[in-house]
C-alpha cells in the first residue's frame, strides 16, 4: 500500500499544504470521520480517541505491520512499535515508548496495543509464552487496583506506570521491571459526584460468590457502604462481575498463589469495612470533647478477620499518643480527628496495598542477574487534568505532564539536530515554546513550589495552608506564570473565578487553578503512629507487612519523605531514564467530551493541538528536511521511474538514485545527501515523486494487460 495513494486527507502532517492549525485540524478531522485514526508526524504517531472498536487489530494486522517499513503501510501504533522493536533487536538501541495526552485521550489504550503488538511478535518460542503472559496479565490487575471511573474516562488511571520490558540479545522477552507513582490516595475515602471509587470494590462485591461475602463479611449492595459513591455504582460497559473474575485469573497467571489473593481481597474488604466505623462525640469525665465507636460489630469483624484485638483498634482510632523523651501522654482525639485518623488508615492501607501488588508482581516477571538485557521502557501516566476543583493531585499530575512535554520538546529537537550531525548535514534552528521555565516554578531546589510546600510542611510552629499560599504569593508575585488573588490585586486584574485559597499556575496545556486546602496534609501523608502501631500488631500476614514502622523495635525518629519530594525525585530517575533510551512517541488526542464515537469537535481538538505543540513539531521536521529515507528502500520505491534503473540496476544505491531524480529534473536544492540516507527539503518534491510512481504504476498495469491479451 503506497503512502499517499488512496488515502483520506495526508498521513503525514509533514505533507500538509498550506501548514496552519485550520488545516491540520481539517486533515484530523476528516480522517477521523473516515475511521482513520492514525496520523504521522514524521516517526510520531497522532491517534485520535476513536471511543469505537476498529477492526483495526486482528492478528492479521500484527502480522503485516510486522513485514512492511514505516511509511509503506497506513499510520498505526503497531508501525510505530514494530520500528521500535526493530531497532532495539537489530541496532542494540534500547527504546522507550512515550505516550501522552489528557485524561481519556487514549493513553492506557495505546500502551496496551504496544504491548500486545510486542508480545506477538517477540519471541516464538513456547518458554518465552509464560513470560508474555505475565507481563501482559499485570493491565487488569494493576487497572482492577489503580483505575476508577472518573467524569473524563470511565476507567481513568489514578496513577502513573513505567513498565520496563527486558529482551535477551535475541530479542526474546526476559520479564521486566514495573514502577507506579503516586496512586491518588484521596479517592478511598471520597469521590466526585459521577465518580467512583476504584474498580476493585465494585468488582470484588458484583464478583464475589455468598462463601466469599461471607467469609469476608461484606455485604453485596454497594450502597451499604460509606467509602463508595452510591449515585454510580455501575459504568456503562463495565460488567464488574467478569472483570473480578479475570482479575483473580490474571493474579493466578502472574503467579500469586491462592493465599496471597486472599490476603489482597481481605485487606481490600477491611478497606471498606473500615469506611463503615461511625464514630461519634463523646465527652470525658472532665468535659473535653472526645470520640467513640456507634456500633462496635464493624471493628469486631475487622478484628476477627485480620486477627485484632478491637479494643486495640478502638482506642488507636480515637486517642494519640505522644511520646516524648521521659513519658507517654495519651490524649483523646474528637470526632472530626478520629474521623480523620480512621480515613488516613483506610488511604494508607489501600496505597500501601496497591505498592505491595506492584512488588509483587515485580517479584514475579523480574529478570535473573547476570542477564544481559535490552529494555523497552513504555509510560502510561494520568493526562493532564484540569478540573473544577484541582487538588494536590491535580498539582503532582499537571507537573508529571509538564515533564514529560519537556523531553519531548528537548528529544525532538535533539533527535532532529542529532541526525543531522550524524549524516553531516546544515541545519536550520525552529522557535519552540521551551516549558522548562514552568517545571523550574515547581522544582527548583530551593525556589520552587514543592520546595516552599516542604519547607511549610517540616517548619515547626503553627503552619497552615494559607501560610504557604502567602509564602508563594511572596515569592512568585513577578512570575509570569503564577497568579493567585494576591498578585492579581497587586496588577488590578480583578479576576472573580479565582477563590482566595487558590494559586493559579500556566502550564504548556492550559491555565489551572489549584485550591490549596489540604495541600499540606496530602503533601504531610503522615500516619499517627497508633495506627501503624496497631496495625502490625494484627496476625494478618500481609497487613501487618505493610506496617513495618509500626513494629516498636524498628520505629525510627525519622521523619519519611513528603509526597511532593518522594513524586520529585522518582520523576527526576524516570527522566533519567528515558534520556538514556531512544524515544517513540504516541501523542493522544481527545476528539470530544462526551466519551462518544464519531463526534469531532474542532475547538476541543484544537487546543490539544496547540498545547501538544503539533505545529511547531511539524514545522521542526520540516525545517530543515521534510523527508528522509535510506537509501536502499528509496531506491527500491522509486527505481522504476527511470530508464536508467528499471527494470535492472547494477550500480550503487546513491548512484541509483542520482540517475532517477536527475531524470526527473528535481532540483539539487531540493537534496541533500547524508551519510546513509537521502534528505527531501520540501514534502511537494516527495508527493511529486508518489504522483508519478502512481501513473507509472498505472502505466506498467496496463501494459502487462495488453501483453496479456495479445498472448492469448
Ligand atoms: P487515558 O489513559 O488517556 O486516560 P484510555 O486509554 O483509558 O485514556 O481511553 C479511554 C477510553 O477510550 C477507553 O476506555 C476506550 O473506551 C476508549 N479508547 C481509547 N483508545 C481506543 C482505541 N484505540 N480503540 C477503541 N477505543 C479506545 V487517563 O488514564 O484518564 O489520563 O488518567
Ligand atoms: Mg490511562
Amino acid at each position: 500500500m503506497p503512502l499517499l495513494q488512496g488515502t483520506v486527507g495526508v498521513e503525514d502532517l509533514v505533507l500538509l499544504e498550506p501548514l496552519v492549525e485550520e488545516s491540520l485540524l481539517k486533515n484530523l478531522q476528516l480522517r477521523y470521520e473516515n475511521e482513520e485514526i492514525y496520523t504521522y508526524i514524521g516517526n510520531v504517531v497522532i491517534s485520535v480517541n476513536p471511543y469505537q472498536q476498529l477492526p483495526i487489530y486482528g492478528p492479521e494486522f500484527i502480522a503485516k505491520y510486522q513485514d512492511y517499513t514505516f511509511y509503506e503501510l497506513k499510520p498505526h501504533i503497531y508501525a510505530l512499535a514494530n520500528v521500535a522493536y526493530q531497532s532495539l533487536k537489530d541496532q542494540d538501541q534500547d527504546q522507550c515508548i512515550l505516550i501522552t495526552g489528557e485524561s481519556g485521550a487514549g493513553k492506557t489504550e495505546a500502551s496496551k496495543l504496544v504491548m500486545s503488538y510486542v508480545a506477538a511478535v517477540c519471541g516464538k518460542k513456547e518458554q518465552v509464552n509464560s513470560v508474555k503472559e505475565q507481563l501482559l496479565q499485570s493491565n487488569p490487575v494493576l487497572e482492577a487496583f489503580g483505575n476508577a471511573k472518573t467524569i473524563r474516562n470511565n476507567n481513568s488511571s489514578r496513577f502513573g506506570k513505567y513498565m520496563d520490558i527486558e529482551f535477551d540479545f535475541k530479542g526474546s522477552p526476559l520479564g521486566g521491571v514495573i514502577t507506579n507513582y503516586l496512586l491518588e490516595k484521596s479517592r478511598v475515602v471520597k469521590q466526585l459526584k459521577g465518580e467512583r471509587n476504584f474498580h476493585i470494590f465494585y468488582h470484588l462485591l458484583a464478583g464475589a460468590d455468598a462463601q466469599l461475602l461471607k467469609a469476608l463479611k461484606l455485604e453485596q449492595d454497594t450502597s451499604g457502604y460509606a467509602y463508595l459513591n452510591w449515585d454510580v455504582s455501575r459504568v456503562d460497559g463495565v460488567d464488574d462481575a467478569s472483570n473480578f473474575r479475570a482479575v483473580q485469573s490474571a493474579m493466578t497467571v502472574i503467579g500469586f498463589s491462592e493465599e496471597e489473593i486472599r490476603q489482597v481481597l481481605e485487606v481490600t474488604a477491611l478497606v471498606l469495612k473500615l469506611g463503615n466505623v461511625e464514630l461519634v462525640d463523646e465527652f470525658q469525665a472532665n468535659g473535653i470533647p472526645a470520640s467513640g465507636i456507634r456500633d462496635g460489630r464493624g471493628v469486631r469483624e475487622i478484628g476477627e478477620m485480620v486477627g485484632l484485638n478491637s479494643k486495640d483498634l478502638e482506642r488507636a482510632l480515637c486517642s494519640r499518643t505522644m511520646e516524648t523523651a521521659k513519658e507517654k501522654v495519651v490524649t483523646a482525639l474528637n470526632v472530626i480527628q478520629a474521623q480523620y485518623a480512621r480515613d488516613a488508615l483506610a488511604k494508607n492501607i489501600y496505597g500501601r496495598l496497591f505498592t505491595w501488588i506492584v512488588n509483587r508482581i515485580n517479584e514475579s516477571i523480574k529478570v535473573g542477574t547476570g542477564e544481559k538485557t535490552k529494555v523497552m521502557g513504555v509510560l502510561d501516566i494520568y493526562g493532564f487534568e484540569i478540573l473544577e476543583d484541582n487538588s494536590f493531585e491535580q498539582f503532582v499530575i499537571n507537573y508529571c505532564n509538564e515533564k514529560l512535554q519537556q523531553v519531548f520538546i528537548e528529544m525532538t529537537l535533539k533527535e532532529e539536530q542529532e541526525e543531522y550531525k550524524r549524516e553531516g548535514i546544515p541545519w536550520t534552528k525552529v522557535d519552540y515554546f521551551d516549558n522548562s521555565i514552568i517545571c523550574n516554578l515547581i522544582e527548583h531546589n530551593q525556589q520552587g513550589i514543592l520546595a516552599m510546600l516542604d519547607e511549610e510542611c517540616l517548619r515547626p510552629g503553627v503552619v497552615s495552608d494559607s501560610t504557604f499560599l502567602a509564602k508563594l504569593n511572596q515569592l512568585f508575585s513577578k512570575h509570569g506564570h503564577y497568579e493567585s488573588k494576591v498578585t492579581q490585586n497587586a496588577q488590578h486584574q480583578y479576576d472573580h473565578t479565582m477563590g482566595l485559597s487558590c494559586f493559579r499556575i500556566c502550564h504548556y496545556a492550559g491555565k489551572v487553578t489549584y485550591n490549596v486546602t489540604s495541600f499540606i496534609d496530602k503533601n504531610n501523608d503522615l500516619l499517627f503512629r497508633d495506627l501503624s502501631q496497631a496495625m502490625w500488631k494484627a496476625q494478618h500476614p500481609l497487613l501487618r507487612s505493610l506496617f513495618p514502622e509500626g513494629n516498636p523495635k524498628q520505629a525510627s525518629l525519622k521523619r519519611p519523605p513528603t509526597a511532593g519530594a518522594q513524586f520529585k525525585s522518582s520523576v527526576a530517575i524516570l527522566m533519567k531514564n528515558l534520556y538514556s533510551k531512544n524515544p517513540n512517541y504516541i501523542r493522544c488526542i481527545k476528539p470530544n467530551e462526551h466519551q462518544q464515537r464519531g463526534h469531532f469537535s474542532s475547538e476541543l481538538v484544537a487546543i490539544q493541538a496547540r498545547y501538544l505543540g503539533l505545529l511547531e513539531n511539524v514545522r521542526v521536521r520540516r525545517a530543515g528536511y521534510a523527508y528522509r529515507q535510506g537509501y536502499g528502500p528509496f531506491l527500491e520505491r522509486y527505481r522504476l521511474l527511470s530508464r536508467s534503473t528499471w527494470p535492472h540496476w547494477n550500480g550503487g544505491d546513491r548512484e541509483g538514485i542520482e540517475k532517477v531524480l536527475e531524470e526527473l529534473s528535481v532540483s539539487s536544492e531540493e537534496l541533500a545527501f547524508g551519510k546513509t540516507k537521502i534528505f527531501i527539503r520540501n514534502p511537494k518534491t516527495l508527493f511529486c515523486l508518489e504522483e508519478q510512481r502512481r501513473l507509472r504504476l498505472q502505466q506498467l498495469a496496463t501494459l502487462i494487460q495488453k501483453s496479456y491479451r495479445g498472448w492469448r
